[in-house]
């Protein structure tokens, strides 16, 4: 890897301050000095980019492009200074100018380009990819207004705008020297001519897609990729008549329209609503992107004809799955590909994840919102249909209701994963219970016909941000112990199970773990006032609130806690903090009863220090990529605790596990692998399996039968009429008994109550004794490395996109 000089650095330092800032060392304040140092590094990666797309060029080699209307990127002056070691340089240059690094990394807002999981995934996969020195490319919207700001006022979930743009639009490179036209509405007019059907599209509202480029650095080499971020922009709607005529607004308001599409992420991560702004930008997203590739791959080879075996494109999830109609479009009516020609290039080329098997989630459109948005995509999404139908009939004759199951239109509505099984060569699950799932259950019928499509990939995580970047003190024992080997091959962190024994390593472990947690103890003093015991056990939920997650049952525990100890105060018990972090959907009501839930008994708490001495509870506002990175390292119980079969995987698992938290889970998603890779005794597992799940359902699931069998659980939920801090929450006592708008807890909470609670008694006892303790957490760090993004993308690379790193 080349590595930048001292001397290179201070003066494109200098060039930068005072070409933008008009300043020198001595008169920038920190933000003029984020501004510059941020500007210097961007400009030294799209260097670096220039040049690996040079040798790229030469070698011709396959690329991948991965689109996603998510990219939860965090902050990337860190990254990048990690990533291309210079960290160190950085911070004594700054040392000798009276700045200090760490203090200019707050400065850098952290853009909430997406809800949660999905979203970070996509970036953990762009930081793996570009490590391993992988030709890719990341296609998003630039929305202006990132996921919304969590405030909590009086426990109510409060949404502001999320500006990020001022102070993360350094990292932007903005490409004015080309731009895509993304056309919407209008008609669409057939005719035959020579034998060939001609398409006119007439009356169509445009839409201007300008790209902005994101540099996506790996660790440790030359490699540089992008991740490009569309905007959309106005460009013929502009009202010259109104404008001249002196109405400015009216002139301007049609062009806000079309500027709309990237205004704003839609803060829904599972219950999806068909609105039409939501699917203009999926389209967006899609059009822009692939004229993009198609352009890209004319000027490298002067044919399309090869794309597919130069060109592998990734769609995390249905949200891009229009890409599929429009890759047809653009063969056919662009390119003159005969439809059976289309459909064989553009299911080569189209690979396809999907990341929930909740009903609720997966995507649906009305064709007819479709037909008025997107008329010749409409027009072919009717083929693919058509096309279809005729081999389902084949196939299953008289078997209808198969073959309505199956369509890509059926009741009036569009089926988008249906469509994306159909449009792709593979479809895959992302940890491997799920992708048994999805070949079993939700999409059973497609893997009987094509069962070659299926398979799994495992997520993984950015462990090199997760683990050596938020967790310095860890990595520094590691490095000790075990060499620098894992940072590039993550499996070697298996090394680290030879210390297992060794107490001196065990307590330095503790002592990191307690460093961790006083430094969160810090950043929630700072934001809160409260200060919290380091010396309790930190028990950490931290996810999107949603049912399914059930932090509820977290609560059920903590009430039962808070119970025990206000009868007999001096009840011996291990002192505990819960901490909870967590956005709702703005428009999902219960999860907000949850969160004002957990902020009240915080409250109530907080009114009785005999309790808060032994129970502490703290909801964090706010969670983010940046906040996770302080957060995660200071975990000692991760809680993993969806009801079986209903989380696709999980990725928060993995970075507590990695930093040495053990984890309270059930058998769901990633947890499996989890208990797989650590072995049972290094985990705690309760509650129902998938099965047991499956047949309570089916047997019909009886809260009541739980609740007056149990004698602590009966309380506790009782207790929820009375409440916390003079608030009560009877409705939640209703929404777990006998159901609040719908049927009891569909995610059946109290089922897995008794188990749950025994499971934490368990890990309260061994808490008590640290060396097996520490001993466990060791060998949950050592077990941690399959959990890497660097295996999930090579397994892609590999058995999906076949493609290979440029040497
Ligand atoms: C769809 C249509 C309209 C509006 C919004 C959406 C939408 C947006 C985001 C639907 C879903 C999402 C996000 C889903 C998500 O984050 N899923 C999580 O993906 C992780 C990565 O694979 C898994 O680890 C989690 O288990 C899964 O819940």
């Amino acid at each position: 890897m080349k590595q930048h000089t001292r001397e290179e650095l201070l003066k494109a330092l200098e060039d930068n301050l005072s070409r933008y800032y008009l300043v020198s060392f001595q008169e920038a304040n920190e933000e003029q000095m984020y501004g510059a140092l941020s500007r210097t590094i961007r400009d030294l990666l799209l260097i670096q980019k220039k040049e690996f797309r040079k040798k790229a060029r030469q070698v011709q080699t396959k690329r991948v492009y991965y689109l996603c209307m998510e990219f939860l990127v965090g902050r990337s002056l860190k990254n990048n200074l990690y990533n291309m070691n210079l960290q160190d340089e950085a911070a004594a240059i700054l040392k000798e100018k009276g700045f200090e690094l760490e203090k200019l990394y707050d400065y850098e807002p952290d853009p909430g380009l997406g809800n949660g999981g999905l979203g970070r995934l996509a970036a953990c996969y762009m930081d793996a990819l570009t490590s391993q020195d992988y030709l890719a490319e990341g296609f998003c919207i630039r929305y202006e207004y990132g996921l919304f700001k969590q405030k909590i006022v009086d426990g109510w979930q409060r949404e502001m705008p999320d500006v990020w743009l001022p102070g993360g639009g350094v990292w932007l490179l903005f490409r004015n020297d080309f731009s895509f036209e993304v056309k919407f509405g209008g008609t669409v007019e057939e005719s035959w001519q020579d034998e060939r059907l001609k398409i006119k599209y007439n009356n169509y509202d445009s839409v201007e897609a300008v790209p902005y480029d994101l540099m996506i650095s790996g660790a440790d080499t030359d490699t540089a990729n992008t991740l490009r971020l569309w905007r959309a922009r106005d460009i013929e709607n502009f009202d010259m008549v109104s404008f001249e005529n002196g109405d400015y607004t009216k002139a301007m308001s049609e062009s806000t329209s079309a500027e709309l599409i990237s205004k704003v992420l839609y803060p829904a991560d599972k219950h999806i609503e068909g609105k039409t702004l939501r699917l203009k930008q999926q389209y967006f997203l899609v059009s822009a992107s692939l004229q993009n590739i198609f352009r890209t791959h004319m000027i490298n080879f002067g044919t399309i004809d090869n794309l597919s075996e130069k060109v592998a494109i990734h769609i995390n999830d249905t949200h891009p799955v229009l890409i599929i109609p429009e890759m047809m479009r653009m063969l056919m009516d662009e390119y003159s590909y005969t439809w059976e020609k289309a459909f064989d290039m553009t299911t080569k080329t189209i690979a396809y994840t999907n990341h929930t098997i909740m009903v609720e989630a997966l995507e649906k459109w009305s064709e007819e919102l479709m037909r008025k948005n997107l008329p010749r995509i409409y027009v072919i999404i009717k083929e693919l249909d058509k096309r279809f139908r005729v081999k389902l009939k084949e196939r299953f004759h008289d078997r209808a209701h198969l073959v309505e199951r199956m369509a890509i239109l059926s009741g009036g509505m569009v089926n988008m994963p249906n469509m994306g099984i159909l449009g792709s060569h593979s479809v895959n699950g992302v940890s491997a219970l799920h992708s048994e799932i999805l070949k079993t259950d939700v999409f059973g019928d497609f893997y009987e016909i094509w069962p070659g499509k299926f398979r799994n990939v495992t997520n993984g995580i950015a462990h090199r941000r997760w683990l050596c970047q938020a967790n310095p003190a860890l990595t520094a024992l590691l490095d000790q112990c075990i060499g620098k080997e894992y940072k590039k091959n993550a499996q070697a962190l298996k090394d680290f199970e030879r210390y297992k024994n060794d107490s001196a390593v065990l307590q330095k472990l503790e002592g990191i773990k307690t460093g961790n947690k006083k430094r969160l103890v810090d950043l929630v003093q700072k934001r809160t006032g409260e200060r919290i015991d380091p010396y309790s056990v930190f028990v950490v939920q931290a996810k999107r609130l949603h049912e399914y997650k059930r932090q509820l049952l977290n609560v059920l525990r903590i009430i039962t806690l808070y119970l025990e100890l206000k009868e007999e105060p001096h009840k011996a018990m291990l002192p505990q903090t819960f901490l909870f972090a967590a956005k709702a959907a703005p428009g999902y009501e219960i999860a907000k009863e949850i969160i004002k839930l957990i902020y009240y008994i915080s409250q109530d708490i907080n009114h009785h220090p005999e309790i808060k001495e032994k129970l502490n509870v703290v909801f964090l506002e706010n969670y983010c990529v940046t906040l996770a990175e302080t957060l995660i390292p200071a975990v000692e119980i991760s809680e993993q605790i969806s009801l079986a079969g209903k989380e696709a995987s999980g990725t928060g698992n993995m970075k507590m596990m990695i930093n040495g938290a053990l984890t309270i889970g059930t058998m769901d998603g990633a947890n499996i692998e989890m208990y797989d890779a650590v072995g049972a005794e290094n985990i705690f597992i309760f509650g129902m399996k998938e099965q047991e799940v499956y047949q309570l359902k089916q047997n019909g699931y009886n809260p009541q039968e739980y609740y007056f069998k149990n004698e602590r659980l009966k309380r506790a939920v009782d207790f929820l009429q009375v409440g916390f801090a003079g608030q009560s929450f009877a409705h939640i006592a209703q929404y777990l008994l006998t159901g609040y708008g719908g049927a009891p807890d569909p995610y059946m909470c109290l089922a897995d109550y008794e188990d749950y609670m025994a499971v934490h008694d368990q890990m309260s006892v061994l808490y008590e004794n640290r060396e097996q303790w520490n001993q466990k957490s060791l060998m949950n760090i050592a077990a941690a490395g399959y959990f890497s993004a660097d295996r999930s993308v090579r397994q892609y690379a590999t058995d999906i996109w076949g493609i290979e790193p440029i040497k």
